[in-house]
């Protein structure tokens, strides 16, 4: 197909309740929607990038500065194109894995329109369903954080992760073990929050049996990884350091993690994140889907994604109430703890005009 054209969204999503983890607190989400033109049809991209870099260097206004200016004119160049030359075509641009994600997943999810194929088959995943567990914010108090933790189990999430941060770790995971008891999965995210010679506090997570401690160091932090893995029992998973399919037999190899957090923005698209996925499964390393509180456009396709069979622990893709009031596609509801995985052509969902148009604060079209 051939790109015709472009257009940026940048919309504001209005969260229920305000998340907190050490790196961020936000009120509403600030997204940056693709939508791609070609004569054959549209296609739909979410950028996972956040609206400051404090999860990673990229950012939802350098993201559009990057699609701009360098990234969807190379496209438009380029003639005639697959979702499988997007990658190659954009590798000479340094970075920018979200920015370039977003572009590839819009390509993607348009020749999967035209081909009538769902992104889930092209992926070759295997599951119609996928369990989903519920990454909850650092909160005021231990008794509120126990009191979402109760509400988010009642609905049916499958598994708890707690954010963490030096001064909010070994209490709320004690509070919450001491309250819904040993059957409970639970996990912690620390998003870079600690240092090596935080190892004889981390150590203290060990007797509460956690699936996993995720990103406890610094992302470019591999060998202080494995070596903090040396001296907790608790499996160390990453997330923001594992930034490609590479880096992931890297950080295999090297023993820094026994469990890897996969998101298709942060490895520059679904198809690196299947290569993610498929040098995990060669190596006998659990994967699961991580989220950057997407809209339903990246949560249906993060589903797909979900539904590969090395995704074998409960993912971070919520359903949409978990996040939004108004989600801008036909919401993702939980039955018994799942989420559907979409079977539709394309990624399975296409953005609902009015809402769009609701919650947009700027459109600029690149032709
Ligand atoms: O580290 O997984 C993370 C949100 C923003 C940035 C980083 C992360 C997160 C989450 C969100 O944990 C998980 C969710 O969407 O519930
Ligand atoms: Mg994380």
């Amino acid at each position: 197909m051939r790109l015709e054209g472009v257009e940026l969204i940048r919309l504001r999503l209005p969260l229920l309740s305000p998340f907190r983890a050490s790196v961020l607190t936000m009120e509403a989400r600030d997204l940056l929607l693709l939508r791609v033109i070609t004569r054959d049809g549209e296609g739909w991209g979410e950028c996972g990038a956040l609206p400051d870099p404090v999860y990673s260097e990229e950012y939802v206004e350098g993201a559009a500065h990057v699609l701009r200016t360098f990234l969807v004119p190379t496209l438009m160049q380029a003639g005639e194109i697959t979702a499988d030359a997007v990658a190659p075509l954009l590798a000479r641009f340094k970075g920018h894995r979200m920015a370039k994600a977003a572009l590839e997943m819009a390509v993607l999810d348009a020749e999967l329109r035209a081909r009538q194929m769902s992104l889930a088959a092209a992926l070759g995943s295997t599951r119609d369903t996928v369990p989903c567990g519920v990454s909850v914010g650092m909160a005021d108090s231990i008794p509120q954080l126990l009191d979402v933790v109760a509400g988010y189990l009642d609905q049916g999430y499958v598994r708890i992760k707690l954010k963490i941060e030096p001064g909010w770790d070994v209490e709320p995971v004690r509070a919450v073990r001491e309250c819904f008891g040993d059957d409970v999965l639970l996990q912690v995210d620390a998003n870079g929050a600690y240092t090596p010679a935080d190892a004889r506090l981390l150590a203290r997570l060990d007797p509460f049996d956690l699936l996993l401690i995720e990103q406890p160091l610094d992302e470019d932090d591999l060998l202080g990884h494995a070596e903090l893995a040396r001296q907790l029992r608790t499996p160390i998973c990453l997330d923001e350091s594992i930034t490609s399919a590479r880096i992931a037999a890297d950080a295999i190899s090297l023993r820094a993690c026994r469990i890897v957090n996969i998101k298709a923005s942060r490895v520059g698209g679904y198809l690196e994140a299947r290569r993610v996925h498929d040098v995990c499964r060669a190596h006998g390393v659990p994967v699961w889907c991580g989220d950057m509180i997407e809209s339903g456009v990246g949560r249906a396709a993060d589903l797909a994604l979900a539904a590969l069979p090395g995704f074998t622990l409960p993912g971070d893709t919520s359903a949409s109430d978990r996040y939004f009031r108004t989600e801008i596609t036909e919401p993702f509801l939980l039955v018994d703890g799942h989420l559907p995985v979409p079977t539709g052509p394309e990624i399975g969902v296409t953005p609902i005009p009015e809402r769009v148009a609701e919650l947009t604060v700027n459109r600029e079209l690149i032709d």
